[in-house]
């Protein structure tokens, strides 16, 4: 809980490999330019900036295995992201993870799973991101990285950071989804994880949807991660992802989220992910990134 432990690690992974559009190895320096650290400081919290990964550039540009593209890279960037995590939180610190893409879920989860044995899972996207090298439509590992968590993908992902048991199903709940592959939706049904659509928030209303959401994420867990893929709001008001989606969350919509996640004093670490400066206006999506931040750690106004 960030609002008890007041040391948070910052971990930059700049890599774009999992996903077909360049520039979101560019997101922790738009981050950084937006006063991440800034705004965390401002909120008491002490910053452990640890800089950023070092990530390899692909030997061959079409460096792909199967149907996964630039799987060995992406291997090796959440080994070294998995064990980063685990030692920050050994030392007692809570990791916010600043990326690149969402493929980085893996090697994050991985290394959350190390120190908090039953952990429930808020996945906010307008992706499902349940993809196997089988079902996905284009080999892009951003586009797997919850199934893999959950134990599901090639062997080399599953396995990554070592055997270590996966988050649950039934501890994972998705908010934002609007659209999502036909061997997704097998796959998340017969797991029984829990998708809030659209169509469940406009229905439902934003409030309701994250309490359930904490409800499910809590359920016999020792904590809650947050996955925070920037293409779940709307493009007009995210514009730099490089996914982006139509009819996605509102600002406010995705302030409420955060205030509401942060709350529930349950969260032991974030991720911050597919921000692409290239594709923005004025790094405006890594603001609103960044304000988002600022809500999950307990800002309010009054
Ligand atoms: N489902 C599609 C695929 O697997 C698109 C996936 C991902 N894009 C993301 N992930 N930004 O959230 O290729
Ligand atoms: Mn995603
Ligand atoms: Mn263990
Ligand atoms: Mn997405």
């Amino acid at each position: 809980d960030p609002q008890k432990n007041k040391n948070v690690s910052i971990i930059g992974v700049p890599m774009d490999l999992g996903a077909d559009r360049r520039g979101v190895d560019m997101g922790p320096s738009a981050l950084r330019c937006a006063c991440l650290q800034e705004k965390l400081e401002g909120l008491g919290f002490v910053v452990h900036d640890q800089g950023d990964l070092r990530i390899e550039r692909p030997k061959n540009p079409f460096g792909s295995e199967g149907n996964l593209k630039y799987l060995n890279e992406i291997i090796r960037a959440n080994a070294e992201l998995c064990g980063k995590v685990e030692s920050e939180m050994k030392q007692g610190r809570f990791p916010l993870v600043i990326g690149g893409d969402h493929s980085i879920a893996i090697g994050t989860i991985k290394g959350v799973l190390k120190q908090v044995e039953r952990l429930g899972v808020i996945w906010f996207d307008a992706h499902a991101d349940a993809n196997t090298a089988e079902t996905s439509p284009s080999g892009n590992i951003h586009g797997m990285s919850l199934a893999v968590s959950l134990g599901f993908g090639h062997p080399d992902l599953v396995s990554i950071g070592g055997e270590h048991a996966a988050i649950r199903p039934g501890n994972v709940a998705i908010i934002g989804v609007r659209t999502i592959d036909p061997g997704e939706k097998k796959f998340l049904k017969e797991q029984g994880v829990h998708v809030f659509t659209m169509k469940d928030i406009d229905s439902m209303g934003m409030k309701r949807v994250v309490e359930q959401a904490i409800g499910i994420a809590s359920d016999g867990t020792d904590g809650i991660h947050l996955s925070l893929d920037m293409d779940g709001m709307d493009p007009s008001e995210a514009p730099g992802v490089g996914t982006p989606v139509l009819g996605g969350l509102s600002y406010r919509e995705s302030h409420l989220a955060m205030e509401m996640i942060g709350e529930s004093r349950l969260l032991v670490s974030a991720e911050l992910v597919e921000v692409n400066p290239i594709l923005d206006h004025c790094n405006r999506t890594a603001k609103t990134a960044v304000s988002l931040v600022g809500s999950l750690f307990g800002e309010s106004i009054l």
